[in-house]
């Protein structure tokens, strides 16, 4: 392959990532964890399966950094998952440390990479992760929305009995319950959802949506979704590497667009080889305009928090 993608983390997401990027022959993949033999054990895994899989991709493991110098891309995944008794300003302290160290180890190697973040609180890391490598704001961005969007397409489908490949839908705002789906935006071949059901069957499937995670979360006990995330990755980096210009929700660091300051926030955003080369901005009703708001507020005060402990 000609391109070069760094998963770090091979966790769930991670492994899965580097399956999906590989299987698609979009890059070589090089995995890397911090637990011995991890990253190894997973690569060679995937590796024996390229034969079958009919794809040439190389896929390596390691502990350290230094077969990730010169990668296109780079996407975050390390990170602790919240354990029970864990609050989120716990997961957010340990995460944020753990995104520094790797973006301080990674972004060096690779000056030229665009950053995908993948670890959570997602937007709240974004910004660790800007702040770390120095990249333009451009380059790093957050893998979220379209995850999220994947989940209400899938609902959708299911709701009216259509194909998925019909839908499409739109959601704005940071990751996590203040999340903001937009049915006016969200269509079946064309038509507004708004069309096609009521306004409860709606509601029910807004509200699903945001509580996507944890509905996954809910009937795993032991970990969090990571077949979607890691397609949504997949979609992400083949937009990217391949110039593809696709317009897909991200995090991306807002300045004035949305009227929103100095932020990471979640809005669609044209993907190519730069990265984040466009933000779109659509007209938004007042009420939208309020959620997306609060959205944003939950953001930045996460942020505060971070910026409190130094990090
Ligand atoms: O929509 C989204 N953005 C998300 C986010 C969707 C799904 C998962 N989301 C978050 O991604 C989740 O809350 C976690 O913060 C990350 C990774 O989730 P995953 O399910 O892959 O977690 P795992 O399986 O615990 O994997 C994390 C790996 C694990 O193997 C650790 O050993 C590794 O991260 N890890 C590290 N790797 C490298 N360097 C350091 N410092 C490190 N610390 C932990």
């Amino acid at each position: 392959m000609q391109k070069k993608v760094t998963v770090v983390g091979a966790g769930n997401v991670g492994a899965t990532v580097a399956q999906r990027v590989a299987e698609k022959e979009l890059a070589d993949v090089v995995l890397i964890d911090v637990v011995e033999g991890l990253p190894q054990g997973r690569a060679l895994d995937l590796q024996e399966a390229a034969p079958i899989e009919k794809h040439d991709a190389r896929i390596i493991g390691a502990n350290t950094y230094e077969a990730s110098e010169g990668s296109d891309l780079i996407i975050i995944t390390a990170g602790l998952p919240r354990k029970p008794g864990m609050s989120r300003g716990d997961l957010l302290t340990t995460n944020a440390k753990i995104v520094k160290i790797v973006v301080e180890q990674v972004a060096p190697l690779s000056p030229h990479a665009i950053l995908v973040v993948v670890t959570n609180p997602l937007d709240a890391m974004c910004h660790v992760a800007l702040e770390t490598s120095k990249f333009p704001k451009n380059r790093v961005l957050g893998m979220a929305g379209v995850l999220d969007s994947a989940r209400f397409r899938s609902f959708i489908a299911a709701e009216l009995n259509v194909s998925v490949e019909n839908t499409h839908a739109f959601v704005l705002g940071g990751h996590g319950r203040t999340m903001v789906p937009l049915p006016r935006y969200s269509t079946v071949a064309g038509i507004p959802i708004t069309e096609l059901m009521s306004a409860d069957r709606i509601d029910a499937l807004v509200e699903r949506t945001r509580l996507g995670g944890a509905e996954i979360v809910d009937l795993l006990k032991t970990g969090s979704a990571y077949y979607a995330p890691a397609s949504a990755v997949a979609e992400m980096t083949e937009s990217i590497l391949k110039d593809k210009k696709k317009i897909l929700p991200c995090a991306a660091y807002l300045e004035g667009e949305y009227d929103i300051h100095g932020l990471f926030v979640g809005v669609p955003v044209k993907l190519g080889k730069e990265g984040v080369e466009q933000i779109i901005e659509v007209i938004l009703t007042k009420e939208e305009r309020s959620a997306l708001q609060k959205s944003a507020d939950s953001v930045q005060s996460l942020v505060k928090d971070l910026n409190e402990m130094g990090l």
